[in-house]
C-alpha cells in the first residue's frame, strides 16, 4: 500500500508573531519537515540578486517589506517541497499572505490539514521585531520596512483569516504569551485534529 500524503500545517500571523519560532517546535516535535518561505526567498535573493535581473527586483521588494510575486514564492515552495523524502508532515512557516496565494496553494500543491493562526497585538509585535533587529539584523528589520510588513498584514490576514474559517481550517492561538504557553496550545490542538 502506498503511504498517506503527508500532513501539510500552515503557521501564518504578523511579523515577530513567532511563526519561526513555533514552526521549529512543531517540526521537532512532530518529526515533520520545516519549511520557512521567507528564507528560501532570502537565500534565493541573496544568491542571486547581483547576477539576476529578476532576483535583484525581488529582493528590493522584500527589503522593503512588501510581497514577493505570488508565481515566484509557489514555484519556490513546489521545489523546496518537491526535494522532501518521505515525510510525516510539513509545517509551512509565514505562508499564505493573502487570499490569492491561498487559492494557488490548493490549485497547484495540495489543501492543508490545518492552519496555525498566531494572533498577537501590534504593539507585542513591534516590541519583538526591535529587539532582534539589535540582535540579527535581517535586511528586512529596519524601520520602515517593518511598517511595511504590518500594514500589509494587517490588510490581507482579515479575508485570509476568514477564508480559511469558512472552510474550517483554521485554528486561532493567543501569541502574546511566552513561547512555551503558545506551544502547548499548540501541540493540543495538533494532538486532537490531526491524530
Ligand atoms: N519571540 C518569538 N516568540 C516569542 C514569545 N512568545 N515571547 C517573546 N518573544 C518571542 O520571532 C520574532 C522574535 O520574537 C524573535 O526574536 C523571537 O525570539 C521572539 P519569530 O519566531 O522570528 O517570528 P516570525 O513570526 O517568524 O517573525 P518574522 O519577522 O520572521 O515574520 P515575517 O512575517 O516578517 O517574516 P517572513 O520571513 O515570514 O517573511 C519575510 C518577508 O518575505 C516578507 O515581508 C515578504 O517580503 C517575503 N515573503 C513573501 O513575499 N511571501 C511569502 O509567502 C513569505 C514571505
Ligand atoms: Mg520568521
Amino acid at each position: 500500500p502506498s503511504r498517506p500524503r503527508p500532513k501539510v500545517i500552515l503557521v501564518i500571523g504578523g511579523p515577530g508573531s513567532g511563526k519561526g519560532t513555533q514552526s521549529l517546535k512543531i517540526a521537532e516535535r512532530y518529526g515533520f519537515q520545516y519549511v520557512s518561505v521567507g528564507e528560501l526567498l532570502r537565500k534565493k535573493m541573496i544568491h542571486n540578486a547581483t547576477s539576476n535581473r529578476k532576483w535583484s527586483l525581488i529582493a528590493k521588494i522584500i527589503t522593503n517589506g512588501e510581497l514577493a510575486p505570488q508565481e515566484t514564492t509557489i514555484t519556490e515552495i513546489k521545489q523546496k517541497i518537491m526535494k522532501i523524502p518521505d515525510a510525516n508532515g510539513i509545517v509551512i512557516d509565514g505562508f499564505p499572505r493573502d487570499v490569492g496565494q491561498a487559492l494557488s496553494f490548493e490549485d497547484q500543491i495540495c489543501s492543508p490539514d490545518l492552519v496555525v493562526f498566531l494572533a498577537c497585538t501590534n504593539h507585542r509585535l513591534k516590541e519583538r521585531l526591535q529587539k532582534r533587529a539589535e540582535q540579527q539584523g535581517r535586511p528586512d528589520d529596519n524601520p520602515k520596512a517593518i511598517n511595511r510588513r504590518l500594514t500589509n498584514f494587517k490588510q490581507n490576514t482579515i479575508p485570509l483569516v476568514k477564508y480559511f474559517q469558512e472552510r474550517g481550517l483554521i485554528v486561532t492561538l493567543d501569541a502574546d504569551r511566552d513561547e512555551e504557553q503558545v506551544f502547548c496550545d499548540i501541540s493540543m490542538t495538533l494532538d486532537n485534529k490531526l491524530f
